[in-house]
């Protein structure tokens, strides 16, 4: 039995670590909730016990073994080394240590044996990089892919509970006939919109989360020769990410190939009956722990190409499931202490 720390306890991704360490029935010995100032006092139902978010401080996390952590970057640089040295494993859901060479970036399905090189820390990818390198590694392994080209299709949640209350809000507005409130978490109105900017732009024209896509699958995947020319876009629906993505491998590819590649694939299940209009769909991926991938077809002029489209819960798959994976990954190194 581990004792476990959740750090972010009161924000979107943190709620759903609590609902996935129940569901999975993670072997939580004691357990604490922390999260800022402004959430402490808050309370948590956690195995039919309630307890009050704790303030997130130096001392929370002594005889701490496991810390699920998901707060802004900045946090997390502050408070995860801290963690460490307190002898606690951190699986953090942020940006702040993912390129971080002496931090494992890990996708269960992925790369799983690089959990145990981690220093005290382990990093969680972002969620849209996770649910492509899910579909993405059957086809590296059985063709090389070498270039990908990805169109996202985010929904508000990857924002948190400020995103998800924004496009209702603006929603809710316009069905009334009431005039729109000015947008916060994002640069526009997202309500019957699409909006193709998702976190700040850098000096090379592509966004931050264009670029996390970029090196951190490099980075999970062990192969700096992928290349990934992404474009992210936020659009009104509530949970699940979906992605248009066109991959290119060094032989040929078939859908047949393909299809046979991903029908072993651990976490990812083919949902492809066009005729029966059977493709994944975000409603139908939300609250679910998979990678649904369908539409797949032959690039028109190229036999080494292949287009799909890509659907997962970005809370899910893409962030809590995915780190508390990990925490069972860390379990498997260390059956003795668990
Ligand atoms: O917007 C989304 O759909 C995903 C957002 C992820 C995100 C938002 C703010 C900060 C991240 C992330 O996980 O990369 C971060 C961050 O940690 O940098």
């Amino acid at each position: 039995m581990k004792s476990v720390a959740v750090v972010g306890a009161s924000g979107a991704v943190g709620d759903v670590m609590i609902r996935m360490l129940q569901e999975r029935k993670f072997p939580v010995g004691a357990i604490k909730f922390l999260a800022s100032e402004r959430s402490t006092g808050k309370s948590v139902t956690f195995a039919g016990e309630s307890f009050s978010i704790e303030p997130l401080s130096p001392r929370a996390f002594e005889g701490v073994d496991l810390v699920l952590s998901s707060t802004p970057a900045s946090v997390s640089k502050q408070y995860s080394p801290i963690a460490a040295r307190a002898g606690a494993v951190v699986v953090d859901n942020s940006s702040a240590f993912r390129m971080d060479p002496d931090v494992p970036l890990v996708v269960p399905e992925v790369n799983p044996h690089d959990v145990a090189k981690h220093k005290g820390i382990i990093a969680n990818p972002n969620c849209s990089t996770i649910q492509m390198v899910v579909a993405l590694k059957p086809l590296h392994d059985a063709f090389r892919v070498r270039r990908v080209v990805v169109s996202t299709y985010q929904s508000v949640s990857g924002a948190g509970q400020k995103g998800l209350y924004e496009l209702q809000m603006q929603t809710l507005a316009y069905v009334t006939g009431q005039p729109s409130p000015e947008p916060v978490k994002f640069a526009h109105p997202i309500a019957f919109n699409c909006v193709p900017q998702i976190d700040e732009f850098l000096a090379n024209g592509y966004t931050k989360e264009e670029m996390k896509m970029v090196n951190e699958t490099r980075k999970i995947m062990g192969d700096d020769a992928i290349d990934v020319c992404p474009t992210c876009v936020r659009v009104p629906v509530l949970y699940s990410h979906s992605e248009s993505i066109l991959v290119e491998t060094e032989g040929p590819i078939t859908p047949e190939a393909a299809r046979e590649a991903w029908s072993h694939a651990p976490g990812l299940v083919v949902v492809d009956d066009p005729q029966a209009c059977q493709y994944p769909l975000p409603a139908s991926a939300a609250d679910r722990d998979e990678v649904f991938v369908g539409r797949i077809r032959q690039d028109l002029n190229r036999p080494n190409a292949l287009l799909f489209w890509c659907v997962s819960d970005n809370l899910r798959k893409g962030a809590a499931t995915n780190a508390v994976q990990i925490a069972e990954e860390l379990l498997k190194l260390d059956p003795v202490g668990a």
